[in-house]
């Protein structure tokens, strides 16, 4: 992974925080009644405090290499919506009922600086807020277009993704005492639900935006499907190899929780070696636009060889 890449990642990072920051202030919108305080700083809390911005520069990533016309402006609305989806995600799944986490990106959680009942509803006001973003006419001139985006964020986000598989994950851990650990596959499906389809969902949108055949939305959906494989199979090896100062968040949680990781099951040098087929996977999927896709090609390396 380059210097330049790293470099590219943390200018795009300040100029969709700064779009989100824009979002999240207290005059109410159109159609809205009025906006709480104390519910917009939580989800200030939530938002701006750091994050790698992975999902939102995929989305741009892609959505410009098939459409260099496209300014990264015109692509903040679905950008901001995916990292809103994403930040919910995150304040619900560090909430004492799920992971029970007291730092996230090097902060106290929201559940923390504020309490439990404010850090539910900044997660619920935050998934709320990024389908009002798809839905807005600010992001896409074609309704046809919002409404396929909507429904490739809620697919991805929802039963049938990131909170179904949030769902195995707890009953992996034996939460609910019904039945055997899961085996590699069901820990392979769990993680692609969890935290697969978000990204997957960010690479999709962003081959929609860019106004992608048939094909293309296969070849970005399988690409997608590889970067969050990586992304969960490097979050597990960085759980036993990272300390909490690197990660900003409590590490060597897996095996606390009793969770079957694939770390776990096959070791990390297997682990390491699946890695280093899926980064080769991700840039074959690339070669049509040749050294144009330098940058998701290093955004595969970053994903598979991060340290954050
Ligand atoms: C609570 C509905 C619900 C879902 C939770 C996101 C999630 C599902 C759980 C988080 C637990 C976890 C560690 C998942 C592994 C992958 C992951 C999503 C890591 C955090 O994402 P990053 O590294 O975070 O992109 P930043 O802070 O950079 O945005």
């Amino acid at each position: 992974m380059t210097a330049a890449f790293e470099t590219a990642l943390a200018d795009f990072a300040s100029v969709l925080e700064a779009g989100l920051a824009a979002r999240l202030d207290t005059a109410p919108q159109s159609g809205e009644i009025a906006r709480p305080a104390r519910l917009v700083e939580a989800m200030r809390h939530a938002v701006l405090a750091g994050g790698k911005r992975l999902r939102p520069f995929l989305l741009v990533e892609v959505a410009r290499l098939l459409n260099p016309g496209l300014t990264v402006a015109a692509l903040m609305p679905a950008a901001s919506a995916i990292e809103c989806l994403h930040c919910y995600s995150l304040v619900h799944d560090d909430l004492p009922a799920m992971d029970d986490d007291a730092l996230r990106r090097g902060r106290p959680t929201v559940h923390v600086a504020y309490d439990e009942a404010t850090a539910i509803l900044a997660g619920d006001a935050l998934l709320t807020l990024a389908f009002d973003l798809l839905a807005d006419p600010a992001c896409h001139a074609d309704p046809a277009v919002r409404a396929a985006l909507v429904l490739d964020l809620a697919r991805a986000g929802g039963l049938g993704g990131m909170v179904g598989g949030q769902m195995l994950d707890l009953a992996a851990e034996g939460r609910f005492g019904d039945g055997a650990a899961p085996n590699e596959a069901d820990i392979r499906i769990l993680q692609a639900m969890k935290t697969g389809a978000l990204i997957r969902a960010a690479t999709v949108m962003g081959a929609r935006l860019g106004g992608a055949t048939a094909e293309e939305i296969g070849r970005f959906s399988r690409f997608g499907d590889i970067l969050g494989l990586a992304f969960q199979l490097a979050d597990d090896l960085l759980d036993v190899t990272a300390t909490e100062s690197e990660m900003g968040k409590a590490v060597a949680k897996d095996a606390a929780h009793g969770k079957g990781t694939l770390v776990a099951r096959l070791g990390i040098s297997a682990v390491r070696s699946e890695l280093d087929r899926l980064v080769a996977e991700a840039t074959d999927l690339l070669a049509p636009w040749g050294a144009r896709s330098e940058t998701l090609a290093a955004a595969a390396h970053f994903v598979a060889e991060r340290r954050r």
